[in-house]
């Protein structure tokens, strides 16, 4: 008997990801897609998938709309990989974020329980609740201290989930998926920012990639290898919260010299913190300049995960490296921009 899932977030990354995953192992996928938003499929149309996923109006902002999705499908599993994900944005929709990355996880976790206790249910936690991290590499044990609107409200689903585990024997799980990227990340998180526009600047399009802070390390994977985990964790037979990362991390800045030497520049780093310039050495261009209005009010510094747990309890560990990954997104980007001519 094949299975039934519901994704919330399918126009997502993860949500493309994880339709394309699940299809292939003969899941029937459901996909929640907001009305009021409701503008492209462009990542199911990429991956080739958009006419295989049922798609659904959910908006997490309302318990009716949740209420009925959950009595209409007999659904086996429940994926929320619905947010307001961007962390930046969270400071100035601090309240927007509370009610959709937050609140909208117990309106998921309250439907299932009065209608169907049954279902199986997957929280796109994050590494972003360790924030100021306590300890160097983070894992389930590490104590949480997020840095920003978006961790608070992530912070409030993740426990919301443990609790309807432990409060009504919910089959409720939490992956605390440290960043993962791909050719299909949005354009507005750093990786993508830089790769696309670094496509632009070779091809002529943009002069100047504007960034801001440099330093932050980020433990970066790749979203197709993170939504096998996603899957693998409700596999199990009691539910459980798994720390998802690679165990490796590099800097905002050496994400850019990584892209940098894909595309043939050769960065020089001129000036200190928000005065920072980089130059390409070839042809004399400043192509990269530091604006210190992309600086976040509060900033988390570092983040490396230890995924031990999930290698030994699930079998998971990610395929592809840091390398591998930049290389995979710079070329798509410049693919990209040459079809746009
Ligand atoms: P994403 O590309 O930003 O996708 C977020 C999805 O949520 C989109 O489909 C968006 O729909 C939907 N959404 C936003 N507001 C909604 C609302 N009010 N009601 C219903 N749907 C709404 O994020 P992602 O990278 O795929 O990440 C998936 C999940 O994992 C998110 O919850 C994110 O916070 C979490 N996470 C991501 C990472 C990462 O590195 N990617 C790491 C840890 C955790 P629209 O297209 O209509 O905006
Ligand atoms: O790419 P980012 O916006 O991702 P961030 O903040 O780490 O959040 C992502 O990963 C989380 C998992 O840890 C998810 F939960 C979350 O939903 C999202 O997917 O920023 C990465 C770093 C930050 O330190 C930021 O300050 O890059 C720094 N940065 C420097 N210049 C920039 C920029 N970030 C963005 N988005 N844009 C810049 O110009």
């Amino acid at each position: 008997m094949s299975k039934t899932a519901l994704i919330t977030g399918i126009s997502g990354q993860d949500g493309a990801y994880l339709s394309k995953f699940l299809l292939e192992k003969g899941y029937r996928v459901i996909g929640g897609d907001r009305r009021t938003a409701r503008g492209s499929l462009w990542r199911l149309e990429e991956l080739g998938i958009v006419d295989d996923i049922e798609i659904t109006d959910c908006e997490l902002a309302e318990f009716t709309n949740i209420f009925r999705i959950i009595e209409k499908y007999d659904l086996n599993e429940v994926y929320n990989l619905a947010a307001q994900s961007f962390v930046g944005v969270s400071f100035e929709v601090p309240t927007m974020t509370g009610d959709i990355t937050g609140l909208g996880v117990c309106r998921l976790l309250e439907a299932i329980r009065q209608v169907a206790p049954e279902i199986k249910f997957y929280q796109a936690s994050t590494s972003e609740l360790f924030g100021k991290a306590k300890e160097f590499p983070q894992s389930e044990e590490t104590q949480f201290h997020p840095r920003s609107p978006y961790a608070v409200a992530k912070l409030y689903g993740h426990w919301m989930t443990v609790n309807y585990r432990e409060s009504y024997n919910i089959f409720a799980t939490n992956g605390i998926l440290f960043n993962h990227e791909s050719p299909l990340r949005g354009k507005e998180f750093v990786t993508r920012k830089i790769t696309m526009s670094f496509a632009r600047i070779k091809n002529g399009l943009q002069d100047i990639l504007e960034l801001g802070n440099l330093e932050p390390k980020r433990d970066w994977g790749f979203a197709g290898d993170f939504v096998e985990a996603m899957w693998l964790i409700l596999q199990k037979d009691q539910p459980d919260d798994y720390v998802i990362a690679t165990g490796e991390n590099h800097s905002v800045k050496e994400f850019v010299e990584a892209s940098a030497s894909c595309i043939g520049f050769d960065i020089i780093w001129e000036g200190k913190a928000e005065e920072t310039v980089g130059i390409d050495r070839k042809s004399g261009k400043t192509i990269v300049k530091v604006n210190p209005e992309f600086y976040r009010p509060a900033e988390v510094e570092q983040l490396i995960g230890d995924a031990t747990k999930a290698q030994q309890q699930l079998g998971w560990s990610p395929n592809m490296s840091f390398e591998e990954l930049v290389q995979l997104m710079v070329e798509s980007d410049l693919a990209r921009v040459k079809k746009s001519f």
